[in-house]
């Protein structure tokens, strides 16, 4: 069959499936794509000769279209996600931060920049950028350490193979993340034969490995010589579609479980085995009980610094972990004792295991009173009634109070992740999308996106800060064209409220982090607020916007936004100055040693004895 490299490539994209417990679907739900003369003969042709069995969607800005893949393969468990086509050089580029993202949170994004000439005649090709020591290296050689699998195809008889271990990886629940298949410009327009086979349906199983049966014995008698286990649940418990075993093991055994930020939602908010956030940004019902843990039972989650309190938070003398996790590498963290295996599978066995043994009912209860403790610290925060301006804290529970239980909440950096994961009353597994791996600016609006082509059903409730919004808004546009409705809440604080906080506890008060004139005396930016406008923007990019001054309008403005076809944007002012309530955890971030400044001096102090707080998890797992 004589096709084009491009043509290939998306013949064989159309026709690749995963299937998981007997479901089967389409791999790729279609194909971003922004273009140049890098890739509109190859792909860009393709892609229009294929039509709707490989949809094209056009995006404002390549970073958004892999944050919108990553969103959309999130929403779908990791089961279906996008491919990303850019031109070469700048497009390319753009993309590094999106796979970033994709690989850091463990999301399944091909990507297929275009790339120099293979046969070099022409060169110095437009945008190349012509490496004195080797004319293999192009721009695309950013994209090999945010990828799992990188492969450039020189020759269109590199390509099959290439294709089937983009898949293998795509499709491995411990290898996963981006893929970069980088496709010279003139190789992308060739044509070769090609056996039919390549292009025959292919299913690719995504497995569900079960544990090694001494590890889980080892493990569930760890868990039963415990006093005070708990659960920390990560992404994994999602991506494993793993929340109803999870949910079956806190109630078998009583041990209660607290979430990382990937992992919110794996119990309902209101669960007697739920402890809520864990970590930096976490309840102070999760924390207490992290701190006087014996045995952590990991399901899911790598271990971020968020989740430890930068090592801080698992302060027990004796404290060790059993970590259920498809990959190995994050298995061995925290010198745990390794499962390695699928969530639900492995929690599965260890009820199997732990048949007929309980926390006790004390334990059990306390649990349960601490939680209660907790949620009415987010009562009161969610109906502060702070004036002139309303608290964040406010807008967030409006918010959660107007949206229905399958509705998704969807943030990524700023301030607010944290206020959400200590706050958000999440009542669905799929209910609670905070990008947290990379925390990237700008991934709000564009991983909505991805999150509604996943699940239309479902309203997207996009909380975003003035900051990101700044950073990447583009894709509203990208929303009116395809009537995929979002409704964006558009928090404006003039500035990084998140930085600004952190300014001050580094002794740097307030550096950098406010939008403001510069002032002519000082010569700092410490002037007055900016006059930018930003719901005129949003307006202007063709969404619904709406200005609101209070919580009641904000509610008003909510039921209209749910009510619309269309994406809405409410854009609301809030007082920086109100913080959440606090996790009484700590972070670690590094305050000058010397300085002239008492501030930074007071600040290093402090950090010191947060620094006494810190011990790194070496305990062996097995003592006997
Ligand atoms: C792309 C990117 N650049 C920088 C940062 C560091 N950073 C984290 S939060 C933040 C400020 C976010 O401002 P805004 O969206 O207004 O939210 P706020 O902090 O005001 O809640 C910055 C600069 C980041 N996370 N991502
Ligand atoms: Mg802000």
């Amino acid at each position: 069959m004589k096709l084009t490299v491009g043509q290939a490539v998306v013949r064989f994209l159309i026709a690749q499936h995963s299937e998981r417990d007997g479901v089967r679907q389409r791999f790729f739900a279609g194909c971003w794509g922004i273009f140049g003369h890098g890739n509109i003969a190859g792909l860009g042709q393709a892609l229009l000769e294929a039509g709707d069995d490989l949809r094209y969607y056009q995006a404002r800005n390549e970073q958004a279209m892999v944050h919108a893949s990553a969103g959309y393969a999130r929403m779908k468990n990791r089961l279906a996600t996008f491919a990303c086509t850019s031109s070469i050089g700048p497009g390319a580029t753009n993309m590094v931060t999106g796979a970033a993202v994709a690989t850091v949170n463990r999301l399944p994004v091909l990507l297929l920049p275009g790339d120099v000439f293979a046969t070099r005649v022409a060169n110095p090709v437009l945008q190349e950028l012509e490496d004195p020591r080797s004319l293999d290296v192009s721009v695309n050689d950013c994209l090999r350490p945010v990828s799992r699998y990188f492969d450039r195809i020189w020759r269109p008889e590199q390509l099959p193979a290439a294709l089937l271990q983009a898949m293998r990886v795509l499709t491995d629940p411990a290898e996963t993340g981006a893929v970069t298949l980088a496709l010279p410009q003139d190789t992308a327009a060739e044509a070769a034969d090609w056996p039919e086979e390549l292009f025959e349906t292919r299913v690719w199983r995504i497995p569900r490995t079960r544990p090694e049966v001494l590890a889980v014995s080892r493990a569930a008698a760890m868990i039963r010589d415990s006093q005070r286990p708990m659960v920390v649940a990560g992404g994994g418990v999602h991506y494993s579609d793993a929340s109803a075993a999870l949910r079956q093991f806190a109630e078998q055994t009583g041990v209660p479980v607290a979430e990382t930020q990937a992992g919110k939602g794996a119990l309902p908010f209101d669960h007697p085995s739920a402890l809520g956030a864990i970590g930096a940004t976490g309840s102070v019902a999760a924390n207490s009980f992290a701190r006087e843990t014996d045995l952590v039972l990991g399901v899911g989650t790598r271990w971020s610094d968020f989740t430890t309190a930068s090592s801080s938070l698992f302060a027990s003398r004796g404290v060790r972990f059993v970590n259920l996790n498809v990959a190995g590498h994050d298995a061995h963290k925290q010198s745990a004792f390794p499962l390695v295996a699928d969530a639900r599978e492995g929690l599965e066995e260890l009820m199997k295991a732990l048949s007929g043994w309980q926390v006790d009912t004390g334990y059990r209860n306390l649990a349960r009173a601490q939680a209660a403790e907790w949620d009415a610290v987010v009562e009161s925060a969610y109906h502060l009634g702070h004036r002139p301006l309303p608290a964040q804290a406010e807008v967030i529970g409006a918010v959660n109070e107007a949206s229905r239980p399958q509705d998704v909440v969807v943030c990524a950096a700023g301030s607010m992740p944290g206020d959400l994961h200590k706050l958000w009353r999440a009542r669905d597994p799929k209910g609670y999308h905070v990008e947290y791996g990379y925390s990237c600016m700008g991934y709000e609006i564009a991983g909505g996106l991805g999150v509604k082509m996943a699940a239309p059903e479902r309203d997207v409730f996009v909380l975003v800060g003035d900051g990101s919004y700044l950073m990447l808004n583009s894709e509203l546009v990208t929303s009116i064209q395809e009537g995929i409705k979002l409704v964006v809440i558009l928090v404006q604080n003039h500035g990084f409220q998140s930085i600004g906080a952190l300014s001050r506890s580094v002794g740097a008060p307030d550096f950098g982090t406010r939008y403001r004139y510069r002032d002519p005396e000082s010569g700092q930016l410490t002037g007055d607020v900016l006059p930018v406008d930003l719901a005129a923007n949003a307006a202007s990019l063709g969404a619904d916007a709406i200005r609101v001054g209070s919580i009641p309008e904000l509610r008003d403005a909510l039921a209209t936004a749910q009510a619309s076809e269309r994406t809405t944007v409410i854009h609301i002012e809030t007082d920086p100055t109100v913080p959440a309530p606090s996790s009484s955890a700590w972070w670690d971030v590094p305050v000058a040693e010397v300085s002239a400044l008492a501030a930074t001096r007071a600040a290093r102090a402090e950090y010191q004895e947060g620094k006494r707080t810190q011990r790194v998890a070496l305990r062996p797992p097995l003592t006997e």
